[in-house]
């Protein structure tokens, strides 16, 4: 078996593990990206006494008293507001962005914790009402908002939430997103993965909330990107005998439940490898478990393309990782990778 223990992980066991596994088939799926971040600063009103009125409507002045600043990324009871129960309205204006021909642009909620009711430029476009024992609370949502914008000047998005239980609001942020046309079923909005875009990096070329895994054949690139400035960059060699360099991030998981996890990928003169988008899984005791291979990743030389894929945890997993491995696990053994490989907008999603 082959060893590597430096960061405390049995790679050669996972290697064998996953060659005895059926692999799990990853979908090339429609193109979709984040173009504007609304998650912050959000005009709030606390409407206890139902007073809102005609506060979605554009004219309405939402500067008046009782009006403050809130975020959209954090439940109001977080942002002073602990106690409070009922109606509240959330009003932001923005420019939109402007479209290509066939392309959608989708409001997307990451979610809304309570009923809630969305407007633009004063008229509902929909609303996302809970469930039964507040089925829904976390889950992210959209509405087509390409025809219905007003072009060249700004819009006003107001979204009124009613909740009388837990925790209450906007939590998890609001985007808007330009798709090939399909309605995503999972939402960009939602992703757990911190900086999967990769644009957050410290002066030491380390991105926030990413694990660094011989961090020498790593790199964040700041002239190749799918979106924004960076992504990031692995590179492997064959004479790189025993390395497998890795980024990655844990969660805690619990078994049953869905991921979807997604991720652009760019490759070049990548030989005997696959660039590797994983998922992988420990006990609580912190033993691996087996998780099935991804088939359909590029090889060679390639250009940015979604690849994304649905898991479902294990019995036995307690933390879930995601890895972008410059892989050799795929290769014939463990000297025979070589080639670059680049990752941006990685994405994980509970579903
Ligand atoms: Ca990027």
């Amino acid at each position: 078996m082959f060893e590597n223990r430096r960061n405390g992980e049995p790679l050669g066991f996972i290697r064998k593990v996953m060659k005895a596994l059926r692999e799990s088939s990853l979908e090339v799926f429609g193109d979709s990206r984040i173009v504007e971040t609304l998650d912050k600063e959000w005009r709030f009103f606390a409407d206890a006494n139902n007073n809102g009125g005609s506060c979605f409507l554009p004219e309405y002045e939402s500067t008046a008293r009782g009006w403050l600043v809130l975020d959209a990324d954090r439940w109001w009871q977080e942002q002073g507001f602990n106690g409070y129960y009922g109606s509240a309205w959330y009003r932001k204006w923005f420019m939109p962005p402007t479209v290509a021909d066939g392309r959608r642009l989708l409001l997307a909620f990451g979610a809304v914790d309570g009923d809630s009711v969305v407007y633009l430029n004063g008229k509902k476009i929909g609303e996302h009402i809970l469930g039964e024992n507040g089925l829904g609370w976390d889950m992210p949502f959209n509405f087509d908002i390409t025809s219905l914008m007003l072009q060249g000047k700004s819009n006003l998005i107001a979204v009124k939430c009613t909740d009388t239980v837990g925790m209450s609001g906007m939590f998890k942020g609001v985007k808007i997103i330009e798709s090939d046309g399909a309605i995503v079923a999972e939402s960009i909005a939602s992703n757990m993965l911190v900086n999967g875009s990769f644009e957050d990096v410290d002066g030491k070329s380390i991105p926030k909330g990413w694990l660094l895994y011989y961090p020498g054949s790593l790199a964040i690139d700041d002239s190749v990107k799918y979106t924004g400035a960076k992504s990031a960059r692995i590179s492997a060699s064959k004479v790189d005998s025993g390395k497998a360099p890795c980024f990655r991030q844990e969660f805690p998981c619990v078994p049953g439940e869905k991921y979807t996890v997604s991720a652009y990928i760019r490759t070049e003169n990548c030989l005997n490898s696959a660039p590797f988008l994983r998922v992988a899984y420990k006990s609580a005791d912190g033993k691996w478990l087996s998780a099935p291979n991804f088939a359909g990743l590029p090889t060679g030389t390639s250009d940015w393309k979604r690849y994304r894929a649905t898991v479902t945890v294990p019995n036995g997993a307690a933390t879930l990782l995601v890895y972008l491995f410059g892989d050799y696990l795929a290769a014939k053994d463990a000297t025979d990778a070589a080639g670059t490989v680049w990752f941006d907008d990685v994405q994980l999603e509970k579903k």
